[in-house]
């Protein structure tokens, strides 16, 4: 197929809050603004997919209750979705983000449809995918099963595709290509948001995530009660889960004025914005799409040395990392950095500047569409 020819590319992921979601919306964006036909298959549509955008089509699955079920079965629908798209739109490529089930999903359509009508199957791993789900015994073999019959397999981070060898025994070919960003512009102005969020001249430490347990809020709220004095400090909290679960925490540590909640936010940038520094205190991560956010506004993070954050952050030159689990570390990075704001901007400044020259769509996208054109040969 020539690079010129546009692709026809069906993608499907959760549409939810998540960083496979964020990533995957992202991408289907640039593939469309670069002239591609994108379309999104999901149960809803991906909570930051822009309406009115050309070649950005949204195809929703219809999921019934049936009583004969106890429990609801999404795969099936999914693939029948997958199989009318492909076969209406004439779809090159499905590629899918989060291999449960969407990867199993993608196959089963392939396999329904004539053989001029197949599409390339492109599965692209982005965590607990492999990490998780990947060591359960319920799930892991029909993983490698549709790792195997992917027409390729990508993964967001040289660490994911290293636990994906070790946990699933998978070892086709499996391309690192790492994850990217593109801020919109602000909505609203810094000072508005501060005003927003009732800050004089406070520090705000910036958090976000789905608050899933691997995330280690324990450990957030643990480290953030280790800053004293905390009268000048604040935790932004962007959460895309449900925070009340730590209600209890909060008090036992004397938090409650401390924490600056905002639940299930759309514009991130806005809050990015006023950040100073990041804390992220994950017990695993894949590659940490929030703290590359967060560098694209100048903000370095303090984080955790697990998973692929180290492919994304260099210590001592675009954050801090510092030992899993470890409180009293974390908090003295954090103490360091609201101590030292020139060391902080030197390292906020250099953070940007990685994300600038490594992880945004012109970097990362062609990577995605070579592996398509290669694939379609
Ligand atoms: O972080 C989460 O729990 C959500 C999860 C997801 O599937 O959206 O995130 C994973 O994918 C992101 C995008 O590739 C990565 O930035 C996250 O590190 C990864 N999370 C984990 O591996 C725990």
């Amino acid at each position: 197929m020539s690079p010129t020819v546009p692709l026809k590319i069906g993608i499907t992921c959760y549409p939810t809050v998540g960083g496979s979601g964020i990533l995957a919306t992202a991408l289907g964006e640039d593939l469309a603004r670069r002239g591609h036909e994108v379309h999104f298959i999901s149960y809803e549509r991906p909570f930051r997919l822009p309406t009115g955008q050309p070649r950005l089509h949204f195809h929703p699955v219809t999921i019934n209750h049936y009583g004969l079920f106890k429990y609801p079965d999404y795969t099936l629908p999914l693939s029948v979705r997958m199989a009318e798209v492909t076969r209406e739109f004439k779809l090159d490529v499905l590629h899918v983000h989060y291999a449960v089930p969407h990867a199993t999903a993608a196959i089963l359509a392939r396999d329904m449809l004539p053989s001029g009508l197949r599409p390339r199957v492109v599965t692209t791993l982005h965590g607990t995918d492999t990490t998780l789900l990947g060591c359960d015994p319920g799930y892991g073999p029909a993983i490698h099963h549709a790792l195997a019959a992917s027409d390729a397999v990508t993964t967001v981070s040289h660490f994911l595709k290293s636990e994906t060898e070790r946990v699933l025994g998978f070892t086709g070919p499996m391309e690192v290509i790492h994850n990217f960003f593109t801020p919109r512009p602000p909505r609203r102005s810094r000072a508005e948001v501060r005003l927003e969020l009732g800050l004089r001249d406070e520090f705000v430490i910036f958090h976000s995530s789905n608050l899933r347990s691997l995330k280690r809020i324990d450990l957030l709220l643990e480290t953030l009660a280790r800053l004293l004095p905390r009268s000048g400090i604040k935790l932004l909290l962007l959460a895309g889960g449900n925070f009340a679960t730590y209600a209890a925490e909060v008090l036992r540590l004397g938090l409650e004025d401390t924490i600056l909640l905002r639940e299930n936010v759309a514009d991130i940038e806005d809050y990015l914005q006023v950040a100073d520094l990041g804390l992220f205190t994950s017990d695993s991560e894949s590659f940490c799409l929030s703290i590359l956010e967060a560098m694209f506004f100048g903000c370095p993070s303090v984080a955790t040395r697990v998973g692929g954050i180290p492919e994304v952050v260099e210590h001592g030159q675009s954050g801090l990392l510092c030992p899993a689990g470890d409180s009293a570390a974390l908090a003295a990075a954090l103490q360091e950095l609201i101590d030292h704001p020139a060391r902080r901007h030197e390292l906020g400044a250099a953070a940007r500047q990685r994300a600038l020259e490594r992880f945004t769509a012109a970097a990362i996208v062609p990577q995605y569409e070579e592996m398509y054109r290669r694939v379609c040969r």
